[in-house]
């Protein structure tokens, strides 16, 4: 039994597909984990949804999606309660016959998912944590905000920057020198001064577990001591990125989309 995470896919279905058969997925004993960012981006959202929900089908629990800022962004625009952005590639599920269940799926997915791999403890979400979150405080306030998006009224949450919890679980990259969340989204070796990747922020959110995360393609595929990022920026031209939590092994497909 392996457990493989993978990056941010953003509608890139043929690269997912390459990299689901190089690493040789077991669907009825391995689980696979998503760090979110299904869609938007890349040319094909509607069949990476139809294969996540399938998947989740067929693997049950050992399948997990956490939601990411794009994912959150393609609900809102399904429930009318934003606009196209300009560089969007949602039309297609916004138009299809099962675009609406499928968006409904996507809505019922947490924001955060605990597991043990090999000797370790993961946190998988798609953009980090918030400093000084205990696994209680991170699982708390991801239960509110599940409870807000997927109850009558899920309007502030899909319009709102100002929640801290929900600017940790889907966007945060760097905090600035009062842990005030800023958009630098470069690489942060190149950061103005003051500003510090959240995960080097102590004491960091959810101690004694590795977190696995996306989101931030300019951060590239890291495995830290406590940290694996995946986002090495498929829908950049670049890659997507798989890694097996037991023993950290990478697997990698270049682009195969038509971007
Ligand atoms: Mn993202």
């Amino acid at each position: 039994m392996a457990t493989w995470a993978i990056g941010d896919v953003h509608g890139c279905f043929r690269t997912l597909e390459a990299l689901i058969e190089r690493i040789d997925l077991d669907l009825s004993r391995d689980r696979l984990w998503m760090v979110g960012d299904l869609v938007n981006r890349g040319p094909s959202s509607l069949e990476v949804l139809r294969w996540a929900r399938a998947l989740g089908d067929e693997m049950g629990d050992r399948f997990q999606v956490v939601l990411g800022n794009h994912d959150l962004h393609l609900i809102a625009r399904q429930l009318g309660l934003a606009s196209a952005r300009p560089r969007d590639t949602l039309e297609e599920v916004l138009t299809a016959a099962d675009g609406p269940d499928l968006v409904e799926w996507l809505r019922r997915r947490p924001f955060i998912h605990f597991g043990g791999a090999g000797d370790g403890d993961f946190v998988l979400v798609h953009a980090g944590l918030l400093p000084g979150w205990s696994p209680r405080d991170a699982t708390v306030a991801a239960s509110r905000l599940e409870r807000q998006l997927q109850g009558p009224d899920p309007e502030c949450l899909l319009h709102s920057r100002s929640d801290r919890a929900l600017a940790a679980f889907t966007r945060v990259r760097m905090l600035d020198p009062e842990a005030g969340f800023h958009d630098y989204s470069g690489a942060p070796e190149a950061a103005p001064a003051g500003l510090t990747p959240w995960f080097e922020v102590e004491p960091r959110g959810c101690p004694g577990h590795t977190a696995v995360t996306g989101h931030w393609a300019a951060l590239g595929t890291r495995l830290g001591r406590d940290l694996i990022a995946l986002d090495s920026g498929c829908v950049w031209g670049r890659r997507l990125t798989a890694v097996r939590l037991e023993d950290r092994r990478v697997a990698q497909k270049r682009v195969a989309d038509r971007l």
